[in-house]
This record gives C-alpha cells, sequence and structure tokens, in this order.
C-alpha cells in the first residue's frame, strides 16, 4: 500500500461501465464487481487513493455508494435520457467508434451516426464528474466512449490535471479522417493534460492524426494547445500480478484444474477465451484448429480446444451475425472430427466465474490469443500469470497491443491460417524444458507490466 503518488486527496475516474453490477431482482437483488480489464485496473486505485468513480447508469435505480461505506471511494452514476444513451452507447459508441478504432471500417455507418447523442452523453458524464471533483481537480477519463470529456472538463475547469487512457487501439490518420466529426474530436481529446496508449504504435498515429487534422503544433510527443502542453504517453497496461498468482493457487482453483484434466481424459487442452467480438478473431482461429485436426488425425484422439465466448453486446446485428457464425463452425469442425467419446472443441458460451476461468487457464497447455486487432489483450496476460509451475505455451497474435510486450510468445498473423495453425501444432509439441524457459521469459514479461505499476505510473505522469 502507499504506492501510488499522492498529489490533491482524492481522483475523479470516469469511464461508460462503472465497478460493479447489480445482479438478480428483488430480494436476490446483489451488488456483484462487474468483469473486464478496466475494472481490474482501477479498482485497486481507487481503493487506495479514495474518489469517486463516475460512470453511466444502468439499471431503474441509481446505484449509490457513499465514500467510506462499503468502499473507500464514492460511486456517482450519470443519468442519461434512455434515447440519448441507447444512441451513444449503441450506434455511436460500439457501431462506429470501436471498429474504426480496430481498423475495421468495412462496417462502419458513418452517414446515420448520431453524432449529437454521443455529445449529449458526454456533457452528462462532464457535468457529474465536475460535481464529484468539486470543480478543479484530478480527473482520470476512460476510453472511446468519452472522447469529448476532457475538452469539456478543460472549458469550465481549466486548473485541472485532466488525463484520458485508450483501452482500444488507435488507427493511422487515413483512417481515422474517415470519421466526420475528427476534429472534434482531437480538441476534446487534446483538453487533457496526459493522453496514454498501450503502444508506440498507437501513440505514433494518434500524433500523425494531430499533425493531420490540427493546427496545434507538435514536438517529439508534446502538443502545444495554445501554450498548454499535452503530452502522448506509451503505458501499457497488466495484470494484478501477486493477486492473480494468490487466486492461481488456492485450494479451489487447484480443486477444480483436476476436475478439469480429469473430465477431458488428460488430454492436451488449448483454450480460447473472449468477449463474443469480431476483432477478437474466434472464426479463424477455430478455421486453424481445424487445418491442424485435418492434417493430424492423431491429435483427433490427443487434444481439445476449450473455446469459452462470453456474450456482449447482442443488440448490435454484427455481433448476432458473428455468434451464428461461431455456432455454425464450431457445429462443422465437431461434426467432421469427433470420436466417440473425444469431441474436438468444447464450446462455452456464458461467462465463467474466477475460479472456473482460473482452473482453465491452469489447465490449458496452450493458450491460444489470436485477436484480428485488440489494444492490448488481458487474456494472453492472465494466461501467463496463472501458470505458475511455469509451463505451457503461449500461442499470440501480432496484432494485439500485448504482442509488443510479451515477445517470448509464439507470435503469429491470425489471418494466415495455415501458420496459425503450424504454430498450434509448435506449441502442443513443445518439449517441457522448453516451455518452462518460454513460460520463464513470458512470466518475466507479464510481471513487468503489472496494473498497479501502470496506475502508478500513469498518475505520476499526471501529476508530475
Ligand atoms: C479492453 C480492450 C484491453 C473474460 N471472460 C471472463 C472474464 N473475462 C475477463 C478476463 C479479462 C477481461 O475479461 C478481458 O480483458 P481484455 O483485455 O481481453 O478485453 P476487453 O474487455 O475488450 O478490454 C483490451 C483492456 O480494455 C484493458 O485496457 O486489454 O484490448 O479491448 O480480465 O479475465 N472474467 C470472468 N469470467 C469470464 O468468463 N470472471
Amino acid at each position: 500500500m502507499g504506492e501510488y503518488p499522492r498529489g490533491v486527496e482524492g481522483i475523479v475516474v470516469v469511464s461508460n461501465r462503472g465497478p460493479f453490477r447489480v445482479s438478480g431482482t428483488g430480494a436476490r437483488r446483489k451488488v456483484v464487481r462487474a468483469a473486464g480489464g478496466l475494472v481490474t485496473a482501477l479498482l485497486p486505485v481507487l481503493r487506495e487513493r479514495g474518489g469517486t468513480w463516475v460512470s453511466a447508469q444502468e439499471t431503474d435505480h441509481p446505484l449509490v455508494v457513499e465514500q467510506g461505506d462499503a468502499e473507500p471511494f464514492a460511486l456517482a452514476e450519470v443519468t442519461i435520457p434512455r434515447r440519448v444513451r441507447d444512441a451513444f452507447y449503441g450506434p455511436f459508441s460500439n457501431g462506429v467508434l470501436w471498429p474504426l478504432l480496430h481498423s475495421m471500417p468495412a462496417t462502419v455507418p458513418l452517414g446515420s451516426a448520431p453524432w449529437e447523442a454521443y455529445d449529449a452523453a458526454n456533457r452528462a458524464f462532464a457535468d457529474k464528474a465536475l460535481a464529484a471533483g468539486g470543480g478543479e481537480g484530478l480527473y482520470w477519463v476512460h476510453d472511446y466512449h468519452l472522447m469529448r470529456v476532457p475538452g469539456m472538463l478543460r472549458e469550465r475547469a481549466p486548473g485541472s490535471r485532466i488525463g484520458w487512457f485508450c483501452h482500444i487501439p488507435w488507427p493511422g490518420p487515413d483512417l481515422f479522417s474517415a470519421l466526420p466529426w475528427r476534429a472534434e474530436m482531437i480538441e476534446g481529446l487534446l483538453g487533457s493534460d496526459v493522453l496514454g496508449f498501450h503502444t508506440e504504435e498507437y501513440a505514433e498515429q494518434f500524433l500523425a492524426c494531430v499533425r493531420r487534422l490540427s493546427d496545434h503544433p507538435v514536438r517529439g510527443d508534446e502538443i502545444d494547445v495554445d501554450g498548454r502542453r499535452v503530452r502522448v504517453v506509451v503505458a501499457p497496461i497488466g495484470v494484478p500480478w501477486d493477486e492473480l498468482a494468490t487466486i492461481a493457487r488456492s485450494p479451489e482453483v487447484e480443486r477444480e484444474r483436476s476436475r478439469i484434466r480429469q473430465r477431458i481424459d488428460h488430454r492436451a487442452m488449448i483454450l480460447g477465451v473472449d468477449r463474443l467480438d469480431y476483432t477478437k478473431g474466434v472464426p479463424a482461429r477455430l478455421a486453424a484448429w481445424g487445418r491442424l485436426l485435418a492434417r493430424r488425425p492423431t491429435l483427433r484422439e490427443r487434444a481439445v480446444l476449450v473455446q469459452v465466448m462470453v456474450p456482449s453486446r447482442e443488440a448490435v446485428k454484427a455481433y448476432r451475425d458473428l455468434k451464428n457464425e461461431v455456432d455454425r463452425l464450431v457445429g462443422d469442425i465437431n461434426g467432421r472430427y469427433s470420436l466417440t467419446g473425444r469431441v474436438p472443441i468444447h464450446y462455452f458460451y456464458r461467462s465463467m466465474n474466477p475460479t472456473e476461468l482460473y482452473a482453465h487457464y491452469r489447465a490449458a497447455d496452450v493458450g491460444f490469443v489470436t485477436p484480428l486487432r485488440d489494444g492490448m489483450n488481458l487474456v494472453a496476460h492472465e494466461y501467463c500469470a496463472s501458470r505458475v509451475e511455469e509451463d505451457g505455451a503461449l500461442v499470440l497474435s501480432e496484432f494485439a497491443g500485448a504482442a509488443h510486450y510479451l515477445r517470448d510468445a509464439l507470435i503469429v498473423n491470425p489471418h494466415d491460417v495455415i501458420a496459425t495453425a503450424d504454430a498450434l501444432e509448435t506449441a502442443l509439441r513443445m518439449p517441457r524444458m522448453d516451455q518452462r524457459e518460454h513460460m520463464m521469459a513470458l512470466r518475466k514479461q507479464v510481471a513487468a507490466l503489472d496494473v498497479h505499476k501502470w496506475a502508478a505510473g500513469y498518475l505520476g505522469r499526471l501529476e508530475g
């Protein structure tokens, strides 16, 4: 404790999703921790620093947690009229910004994008944040949903320290320029003092967008905004290394791990864990496994792919289509390559509780993480952090931010199905001694990106 730099008392974190969600109704209603990378990263920061987490109200009743209550920080929910919220979240943030920033522009419906709703929703977040921070203070805004917020905060509380962090990739100027509101987005972001990105590549692409789309002079990694200095920093996120080691070694996880190994009859286990999303490359991954099964029939007897897909954004058509495609591919591969008592893909369309998830990480001989594009990808980190016995192998897409740091992974181009199948075969055949060397190197790389260091480093730069 005490590792975060102390500046002003408390910090206002602003993000679309908050750290808790309500599960069940009536007597069964309870407040549970939300899943996802952002929450894993920020909850320890707020617990340490105190302050307020501002997020969108997701249920009919605001979820109000007072500072000093169950948590040492407060929770403030932004109320946005239903119609505005729906347009801001689905069609604009997830329909337009998500594919554009992931460099997958083919399906972006720019013409009909509800910009006014995005701007209005951002205004509501800024208002709530200012009320929580009491005017000038320390604000840390997160992600693509809230790119207008830093500018709105700067306008009304100019002496504040304002940070924005991009959890997803940032594309080059050719792609970003397609956005009709590109100038408004850049101006909004430049209200910050510090803009953080996972990799050098995203930071450079952002600077290239600023050069092309604004008149503000750029010098190295700094932008001069009418005499104010805005810094662009590379701040790769990680996982809570020590906490994950404790979970991975816990007796419950150990028991569940043995159960899983027994259930799969001690066959070699390949593991994929993803939120349902077209950026995660699940169809190409399944195709690579299908290729390998076709080429090496003995693997039908000896290996199994466990693919966990967590339901998400089911209201968006592209996501429902993807679900249908994955269902079909799993059926096709299982139909082709099953033997009696031996099914090559075990497919879960649900989320797992942490014990189950970490037991799967511990049970898997190969972590198979092949997004087409991904800001960082914490599943790759979590897999390595869970391998407390220093064995196993990681196959990782070159288009995940994680590939810039986990250099010892078997790095693949996920679009190249044959090369991905080759890498998977290499992973499955890797001798124990080599696994140890491979995993020890990876674990060092993951430990170096510990999320507590990430938060401390970012806040240090914001307050410095
Ligand atoms: C965004 C960026 C970036 C997954 N399934 C279950 C479950 N999870 C947890 C994992 C992990 C998190 O969700 C997923 O994190 P990712 O990093 O893979 O992806 P996004 O949620 O899309 O996050 C991403 C991240 O922000 C951080 O900056 O890395 O690139 O897209 O922690 O463990 N958790 C539980 N059950 C599951 O079934 N409990």
